[in-house]
């Protein structure tokens, strides 16, 4: 563990994680054997939070967020951290017909009441202007969890972020292009039912004549490199702080270069290796 800028912890949240593995480690001990540097009273609470979310008790979870902010925790850390690990085994039991609709809504409001607290808190942190990004779900596709976390972080960052919300339809992106000249345009989709529409989107866009004008990256579990490839997107993003990395290269780096170019996808693709 090492003390952050200011008083906040910095605990790691960047270990793989196997999502057997967890389930092994929550069936028998239920703690994960993770953040092996946070002091033990803060790894005892982000347990605790994480059994929170997979259990849905979501008129509970202001209380395990506030006492982690109030022991110096910062918000990033708990997005990337228990609520994470929590939101996966909640997938993970879908999947497995272990849970099923009413479960999965209950953790998600409980993803919902923690992001209600942590929004404000990195909002706060906002950069000077840097450029603007519309981001949307995808129409058809109704989960916004990660499509709301990329787009508080890229606030955070110093982008005005225009939100177009979920199931978003081609036609709404082109007209946000439109009207929000933005330099970026985001894609979430949680579906391999709608992932399509990332690419049917892209293509109005090429149709439109609005190609080179902005840079397109795309994201959501179903979403990777390949499929970026596939529809001719500019950047995959396989979580939110890649998405804020690639957007300011975007603005920066790249900043002259128009969308759809090859070398900058080449460019975007080499900072995942970096
Ligand atoms: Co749904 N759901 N769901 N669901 N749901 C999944 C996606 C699923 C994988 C569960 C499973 O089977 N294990 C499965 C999809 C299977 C598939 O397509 N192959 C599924 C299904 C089937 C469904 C329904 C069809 C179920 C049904 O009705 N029978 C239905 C669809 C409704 C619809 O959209 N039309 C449905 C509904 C729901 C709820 C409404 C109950 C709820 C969503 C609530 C909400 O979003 N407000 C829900 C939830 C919560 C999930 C899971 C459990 C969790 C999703 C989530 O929030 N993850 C999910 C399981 C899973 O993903 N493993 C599941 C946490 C979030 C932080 O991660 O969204 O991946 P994520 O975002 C990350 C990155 O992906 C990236 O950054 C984010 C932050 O780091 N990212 C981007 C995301 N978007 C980006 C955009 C970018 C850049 C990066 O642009 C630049």
């Amino acid at each position: 563990m090492t003390a952050e800028a200011g008083t906040k912890l910095e605990i790691e949240t960047e270990i793989e994680f196997d999502i057997e593995d967890l389930k092994h480690d929550l069936e028998t001990t239920r703690k994960t054997d993770r953040w092996h540097d946070a002091p033990p009273e803060v790894k005892d609470i982000f347990h605790q939070l994480e059994w929170n979310i997979i259990e849905g008790e979501f008129p509970e979870t202001p209380d395990f967020i506030n006492p982690l902010l109030e022991q110096s925790v910062a918000a990033r850390t708990l997005i990337a951290g228990p609520m994470s690990t929590g939101i996966a085994e909640v997938g993970r039991r879908f999947k497995m017909d272990e849970y099923f609709l009413p479960e999965v809504m209950m953790s998600a409001k409980c993803m919902q009441a923690a992001l209600n607290i942590l929004k404000p808190l990195i909002i706060a942190e906002k950069a000077a202007d840097v450029g603007t990004c519309v981001i949307g779900t995808i129409q058809g596709d109704l989960h916004d969890i990660g499509k709301n976390i990329v787009a508080m972080m890229l606030e955070a960052a110093g982008f005005n972020v225009v939100d177009l919300g979920v199931s978003t339809p081609p036609a709404d992106f082109i007209a946000a292009i439109r009207e929000h000249n933005p330099q970026i345009v985001g894609f979430s989709a949680l579906l391999t039912t709608t992932m399509n529409m990332q690419g049917e989107t892209l293509k109005l866009i090429v149709a439109e004549g609005l190609r080179e004008q902005v840079k397109v990256m795309v994201g959501g579990a179903p979403i990777s490199q390949d499929w970026a490839d596939r529809i001719g997107a500019d950047a995959y993003c396989v979580d939110a702080l890649v998405a804020v990395e690639k957007a300011k290269a975007c603005m920066n780096e790249y900043g002259n270069v128009p969308g759809g170019a090859s070398d900058l996808r080449d460019n975007l693709l080499a900072m995942d290796s970096q």
